[in-house]
């Protein structure tokens, strides 16, 4: 039992602490939401960047679907949109005779009526090798190369590349081999996505985005208007990096998106709808 000590002080320093916290245990909160706040950033964007890359990739398949289905109803592929509006450049005529503005630009999504741009808000590049593609079969022969026009015998001209193990030597595993992913012949055009960095990408308000970096060879390629590109893994910047062969550094940042439009694939769907030869 208690008893009464008028002269006593009262228990103040305990009372108090029931109803607030003390330095120290606002210390270990902070500390501790800090912990889990750092722990969980990294999972949450490593989920946003996987989503994007999901909506993009559903964006370019969708894409690839429409040039298909264009090429069955034209019989031919459109030229690339070189000022913007989503419409190829130049409209085609007999007269144009196929030829585009530039074999490389935008995907003239508005003429193909799908989504214009990736899940960034940028343009996908478009690039098409012109008459052998552009310019439809005047007649069932398989001249090909010689007319120009688009027939069986038509060939792509785009170079895609990628990196990788060296096959050539056996027992030691490269990552940064550099060797073609596909046989140019065979790649009619191609789609890019340049990705949430956006170096060397135009935005769908015509705005350009940031240029690439120059230790970002890989993505340079991407964004060069020729007809070489590179399609490999994803990977984060990191200092020291190097685009080159080199397995002494890593490569540098590589968040692009490239999709081939397969010559094989678009010539048998135009047979079997009969429109070539
Ligand atoms: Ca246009
Ligand atoms: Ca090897
Ligand atoms: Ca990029
Ligand atoms: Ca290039």
């Amino acid at each position: 039992m208690m008893k009464s000590c008028p002269s006593c002080p009262e228990p103040s320093a305990p009372a108090r602490r029931q109803h607030g916290f003390t330095l120290l245990e606002m210390a270990i909160v902070v500390f501790i939401v800090g912990m889990l706040t750092a722990g969980l950033i990294g999972p949450v964007q490593v989920q946003l960047e996987a989503r994007d890359r999901r909506k993009t990739l559903d964006v370019m398949a969708q894409a690839s679907e429409a040039l298909y289905g264009y090429a069955l109803t034209h019989r031919r592929l459109p030229c690339p949109d070189t000022n913007g509006d989503g419409m190829a450049d130049p409209q085609f005529t007999i007269a144009s005779g196929g030829d585009c503005d530039n074999e490389s630009g935008f995907l003239p999504w508005a003429e193909l009526g799908v989504d214009g741009g990736d899940a960034w808000g940028n343009h996908l590049t478009y690039r098409v090798r012109e008459r052998q593609f552009t310019f439809p079969a005047q007649n069932s022969t398989c001249d090909g190369n010689s007319t120009d026009e688009f027939d069986l015998c038509s060939q792509g001209n785009i170079d895609i590349e990628t990196r990788g193990d060296d096959a050539g030597t056996a027992g030691v595993t490269e990552g940064k081999f550099k060797f073609p992913a596909a046989t140019p012949d065979n790649v009619a055009a191609v789609l890019v996505s340049h990705g949430r960095n956006g170096y060397g990408a135009t935005g769908l308000d015509n705005v350009p985005r940031g240029a690439v970096p120059t230790e970002n060879g890989d993505e340079e390629e991407n964004a060069d208007g020729d007809a070489e590109f590179v399609s490999r893994a994803y990977s984060q910047a990191q200092d020291g990096c190097a685009d080159d062969s080199s397995e002494g550094s890593p490569l540098c940042e590589f968040d692009d998106l490239v999709l081939p439009i397969s010559r094989s694939l678009l010539v048998s769907r135009m047979v079997s709808a009969g429109q070539l030869p």
